[in-house]
């Protein structure tokens, strides 16, 4: 009974935070993206590859969640792009909170959007509203087309699945008409977007999606 009630005022706590949050995007006008995935999906390549090729086209900053280590901060930097590291020492997702101080540290002036590298994990990432405008996903091909099945909530939250190494599909046994309708079974309005990070495959696809998306926020 205890145990119910603390998690419960936990989450309602960090909704209230969340709301905080989006407030102080709306007032400065700037998207968030929350980037989700089990750990080694491919988000902190795909993100080079975004910072990289963003540059004139968009203004963007980096909030990248791990346990430990400023590793994924590090490959980000250098990019055109503000980048903050976040350690949850344990924890194994960000909370509302953590990414409201993130926002405050950040210079919000010109810039178009901040996306969020949460903590890699199928699970708990999911639980938290942060505040941001849409939550996106990345499932690689290495994983198993069977996930979406398995982990519904992350699938069902997201507005988009990035199917992320495609380079490998020739070497591993992902069936990927099987992976969506798996995603879809618990999502049907899920977008899916297939890149390689690697061979450049449809970087365009997810970044014109990425685009897409922040003019629809800032209207
Ligand atoms: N073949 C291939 N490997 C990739 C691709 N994207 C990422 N990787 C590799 O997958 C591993 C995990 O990538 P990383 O971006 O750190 O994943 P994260 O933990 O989700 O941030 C690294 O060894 C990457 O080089 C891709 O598109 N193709
Ligand atoms: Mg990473």
């Amino acid at each position: 009974m205890t145990e119910i009630t603390v998690e419960k005022n936990l989450l309602e706590d960090n909704a209230r935070t969340a709301e905080d949050n989006r407030k102080l995007l709306a007032a400065a006008r700037v998207y968030m993206l929350n980037l989700m995935s089990g750990p080694g999906a491919g988000k902190t390549t795909l993100l080079q590859r975004t910072l990289e090729r963003m540059q004139g086209r968009m203004k963007l900053a980096v909030i990248a969640g791990d346990i430990e280590t400023r590793r994924d901060a590090d490959r980000l930097s250098g990019l055109g792009a503000q980048v903050l590291q976040l350690n949850t020492r344990g924890e194994c997702h960000l909370e509302a909170r953590q990414v409201g101080r993130a926002l405050r540290e950040l210079d919000m002036k010109g810039l178009d959007a901040v996306i969020i590298e949460n903590v890699g994990n199928l699970v708990c990432p999911a639980e938290f509203d942060l505040g941001e405008h849409d939550k996106a996903m990345v499932l690689s091909v290495t994983e198993g087309a069977d996930k979406p099945g398995k982990y519904p909530l992350m699938f069902r939250e997201s507005k988009a699945m990035v199917l992320s190494k495609v380079d490998l599909l020739p070497y591993v046994d992902f069936n990927v008409e099987a992976a969506v309708a798996d995603a879809r079974a618990v999502n049907p309005a899920i977008e899916v977007i297939k890149v390689s990070s690697r061979s450049g495959e449809n970087l365009d696809g997810w970044l014109d999606w990425l685009e897409g998306r922040v003019k629809k926020a800032r209207g």
